[in-house]
């Protein structure tokens, strides 16, 4: 039986018993110490390896509670704008529900694993030749005309399914963790994940963290053109901006930028040191970590938002590539030695 996140915390989350339930067993995800980096960092650092749901990536548990809701409802499409991450998980989840899916995604912007991801699930994948920040404000026009259930985070179902990874942090440490460092976006999830610290009664400090090319937060100001290498947080003007300063400010964080210099060196040092392998921007919180600290705590949690395998481009363009062989002993003596 697939025993996702809706089954798990039903209690703490707006579905009854009885009500649809589209799954695929996301949540429950590791959360590991980090001895390399916590020894660089002078902090004792743990890494919540959101990767590991079913489609790759953290927005899996946002996607049951908003296609389970869609369905509940009486949908039968689902669209959203998207980075990639989205549309990879609504593509998923509408595919298992038996609904239509249309993904509008900024065209040459997105990583071609999470292309790959929107295509075989059988959406209707729309290049749209603009960013990310033009392609939500259509889609939630588009929403207003058709009978289209949307399920970008400014759907409210999305951030109470990612506010369980809240939840099994505070499980899996007893309570005792002093910051959370997370990339934002749109901004969705910082705020959610505040939301499932607050009704567990914690108040970790929330350390936000954008590129510097894609940094409104930190800048007070949308910006136009956002550019990063990290393309999951290519976002200039990011819907649930007031709620995420606010889930910084109240619990005493804060919100700065890192550059595509940064996020590199510290997602090239997960996968080095750590056996980690997270995509760019999920990188950006341990960098933010590593370049600002993180105030007096003793304990943080890095949320690694998705799998590195999102983006295979940034990964060869990055690395030192392979070595060709002749197919004898010597040569490959060679080859493994030198
Ligand atoms: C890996 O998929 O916005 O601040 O359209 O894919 O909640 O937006 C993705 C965002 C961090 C930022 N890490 O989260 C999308 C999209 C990864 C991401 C974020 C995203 P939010």
């Amino acid at each position: 039986m697939v025993n996702g996140i809706i089954e798990r915390y039903r209690d703490r989350l707006p579905f009854a018993p009885g009500d649809p339930v589209v799954s695929l067993g996301e949540g429950n995800t590791p959360l590991v110490l980090a001895p390399r980096l916590s020894e660089r960092a002078g902090v004792e650092v743990w890494l919540k390896l959101e990767g590991a749901n079913p489609t790759g990536s953290f927005k899996d548990r946002g996607m049951t509670t908003a296609v389970s809701a869609a369905v509940r409802e009486g949908a039968t499409a689902v669209v959203c704008a998207s980075t990639g991450n989205t549309a990879a998980s609504a593509a998923a989840y509408a595919a298992r529900a038996g609904l239509r899916c249309a993904v509008v995604v900024p065209e040459g912007n997105i990583a071609m694993g999470k292309l790959a991801q929107a295509l075989v699930h059988g959406a209707r994948v729309i290049a749209l030749k603009a960013n990310f920040d033009a392609a939500l404000t259509l889609v939630r026009e588009l929403v207003e005309r058709q009978p289209i259930s949307l399920v970008n985070s400014v759907n409210d179902f999305r951030l109470q399914g990612q506010k369980t990874a809240a939840f099994e942090v505070v499980e899996a440490l007893a309570g005792e963790l002093d910051a959370v460092c997370l990339p934002v976006g749109n901004a969705g999830n910082i705020t959610a994940y505040w939301l499932g610290f607050t009704e567990s009664g914690r108040r970790p400090r929330m350390l936000g963290f954008q590129a510097e090319g894609a940094a409104p937060l930190v800048r007070g100001a949308p910006v136009e053109h956002p550019t990063t290498i990290a393309s999951a947080i290519r976002i200039g003007n990011p819907a649930r901006w007031e709620e995420a300063m606010d889930a910084m400010r109240s619990s005493g964080g804060t919100v700065a930028a890192v550059s595509d210099g940064q996020i590199l060196e510290a997602y090239r040092f997960l996968a080095g040191a750590e056996g980690i392998f997270c995509e760019p921007a999920s990188a950006a919180g341990v960098a933010g970590l590593l370049a600002h600290g993180a105030q007096d705590a003793r304990r943080v949690v890095c949320v690694l938002t998705g799998h590195g395998l999102k983006d295979p481009e940034i990964a060869v363009g990055n690395a030192a590539g392979a070595i060709s062989c002749e197919p004898e002993l010597s040569a490959l003596e060679r080859a493994v030695l030198q």
